[in-house]
């Protein structure tokens, strides 16, 4: 589209992360091998590559980067430090330098006075708020449909949580005076797609959602610059809602009369329009409706599947729960596959929007195997179901997760 502008380097630092990016996006996985890991479903294993300021993340496609976090690092703490954040993008146009000093960000369409905003100019706009949130890929956990479904074959690792500092979009918005009929405000990154086809990745939301204040124009990730595969400078914060929204490099925003038709509104990230998003295999898809808010899910991080553990020794268990903005109000997990289940300790609040850590100590286990399951509850009740449901896209996953363990 037009509007994409790739803005000269200046600053060393940047030429520095961007001559790095290049080289890793060029000479591909074999640069950069550090390990090679299996995740658990048909065709799973991947190389662990580390990009610019990365360490080694499972590799899905260099180009365009995509790397999901190794799932041990979600039991480290509930924030996911930026190193170890996965990436995801749909087309390897990226920018080869974004130079914060010259960036803008240009407000635009149905507003009274576009603006063109330089990062400090928007950072003076209003007092900075802070969010800890989850961004989560819809197909998260798609390498466990099954029925297969097309598209990016992942493991559990396409999310992650951080604090993430900016100022309300409504507020910027307000600057610029939106006008009555606005409906829906479309948004862009600087990449481009391949010369001549694919389209642009742009999103949208309704006027409404934006209103309700929540949304941000985040530059900061854990307190530091966010990477630049996560978004450097400025990017979109939509908590509660999958990564899809969480548009990067974010350069131009559109105020508009109509809901924005774009490929990746109107065609791409849609599920069925069903209530629950899911459907039978086999059956038609139906009407759609663009995917929005992350459904709950629940993880045990400290034992992996097919653990061996002590017989006769306490075990501790923890893990993370999260959902789409209520909050997580209870976890019970199950050490004899669901047959009885007991409270587990909820972590520290760090706002509905947040990872919630929980914690439990499984009484000693007998020599044997033995299954463990989590569930999670949110504040409205909203829970996840004991069988994985399934939609062509392999979007949502949230079934309650089996651990196997092996007391010996
Ligand atoms: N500019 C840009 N922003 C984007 C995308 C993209 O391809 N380009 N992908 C989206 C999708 S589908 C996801 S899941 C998240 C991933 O965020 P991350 O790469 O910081 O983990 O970014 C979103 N924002
Ligand atoms: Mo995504």
């Amino acid at each position: 589209m037009s509007d994409t502008t790739l803005l000269p380097a200046s600053r060393r630092r940047f030429l520095r992360t961007t001559a790095a990016l290049g080289a890793a996006a060029v000479a591909g996985p074999g640069s950069a091998l550090a390990a090679s890991v299996t995740l658990p479903f048909e065709n799973g294993e991947r190389e662990l590559v580390a990009f610019p300021q990365k360490r080694p993340l499972i590799l899905l496609t260099s180009r365009p980067p995509q790397l999901e976090t190794p799932f041990s690092v979600f039991n480290e703490g509930a924030i996911t430090p930026n190193d170890a954040f996965f990436v995801r993008y749909h087309w390897s146009g990226l920018p080869t330098s974004i130079d914060g000093g010259s960036y803008r960000l240009r407000i635009g369409g149905l507003v009274k006075t576009p603006l063109e905003l330089s990062l400090a100019e928007l950072k003076q706009l209003a007092e900075p708020v802070d969010v800890v949130a989850v961004t989560q890929c819809s197909g998260n956990s798609r390498g466990f449909f099954a029925p297969r479904a097309n598209g990016g074959q992942l493991g559990n690792g396409a999310m992650g949580n951080a604090r993430w500092t900016g100022i309300p979009l409504k507020t910027v918005l307000e600057k610029a005076g939106i006008a009555a009929n606005a409906v829906q405000v479309a948004f862009n990154g600087l990449e481009t797609p391949p010369v001549g086809d694919g389209p642009d990745f742009q999103k949208a939301l309704s006027v409404e959602h934006i209103m309700a204040g929540d949304v941000l124009l985040a530059w900061a990730m854990n307190g530091e610059d966010i990477p630049f595969l996560n978004g450097y400078p400025l990017r979109l914060i939509v908590p509660g809602y999958y990564g899809t929204y969480w548009v990067k490099h974010l350069s131009d925003i559109t105020v508009l009369d109509k809901p924005f038709d774009g490929f990746w509104m109107s065609t791409g990230y849609r599920i069925p329009d069903n209530g629950s998003g899911f459907i039978e295999p086999g059956t038609p898809v139906g009407k759609t409706t663009p995917i929005s808010r992350l459904n709950v899910r629940s993880f045990i991080t400290s034992v992996q599947d097919g653990a061996r553990v002590k017989a006769g020794h306490d075990l501790a268990l923890r893990g993370i729960a999260f959902d789409g903005g209520q909050g997580i109000s209870e976890v019970t997990v199950s050490v004899d596959g669901g047959q009885t289940w007991q409270e587990a300790t909820l972590g520290k609040d760090l706002g509905r929007f947040s990872f919630r850590e929980w914690t439990m100590v499984m009484k000693a286990p007998r020599k044997g195997k033995h299954v463990l399951m989590v569930r999670a509850v949110n504040r409205i009740g909203q829970s996840q179901p004991m069988k994985a449901l399934w939609n062509p896209m392999g979007y949502m996953r949230n079934v309650v997760e089996t651990t196997r363990i092996q007391a010996v």
